[in-house]
């Protein structure tokens, strides 16, 4: 990736050289070749939801440094000696990320057309699966968080999708605070600054 490139000078006071990354920037990083979700997360990058300063909603071609720290905040691990709301408000931050990135129109709710497109991204990955297989399970899958989310449900009643309310409920076991993170773990300095 040759994205944010950065050098020290004599001094040791870092230059910053950036040129603005595009989505075809983040196909080229070999850790994500093999992620399930890969067009989700690259996708993420680009999204103003994301960027915390703006209110806007839509997608931008291109990023620059801050915002590309923006989005990759949203992954930082919590601190262990975080107050029980300050964890909270993080698990909802989050949750809010991770919602937006199935909620691809920015209406508010994952409908089952936007849940399809997510699992037939996943198991496409798998190859031995077609895309009808993909659907079926997709619905069923739906067809279950429709009974989690709204309990009994007469027969012409029509479940219109997942809201933020509804996917807080249904992940409400799930320690996403602490699970959704990158460690940077034996890191190649040289390969992050070529
Ligand atoms: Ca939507």
């Amino acid at each position: 990736m040759s994205t944010f490139a950065v050098q020290h000078n004599h001094s040791l006071n870092p230059v910053v050289s950036v040129s603005c990354p595009r989505r075809e920037d983040f196909n080229t990083i070999p850790d994500l070749a093999c992620n399930p979700i890969r067009s989700q997360i690259i996708e993420a990058f680009f999204d103003r939801r994301n960027f915390r300063q703006s209110d806007g909603a839509g997608t931008v071609r291109e990023i620059g440094f801050g915002e590309f720290l923006a989005v990759m905040s949203h992954f930082r691990p919590p601190s262990i000696h975080l107050k029980e709301e300050q964890r909270e408000a993080i698990r909802m931050e989050k949750l809010r990320f991770l919602f937006n990135m199935h909620d691809t129109d920015n209406d508010g709710t994952i409908t089952l057309e936007e849940y399809r497109h997510v699992v037939e991204e996943l198991l496409s990955r798998s190859g031995a699966l077609g895309k009808e297989t993909a659907k079926g399970i997709a619905d069923a899958a739906m067809l279950e968080v429709a009974s989690i989310s709204m309990g009994h449900m007469e027969p012409d009643e029509f479940y219109e999708g997942i809201t933020f309310e509804h996917f807080n409920k249904l992940l409400k076991e799930f320690e996403i605070e602490s699970r959704m993170n990158i460690r940077f773990m034996n890191m190649d300095t040289p390969t992050l600054c070529k």
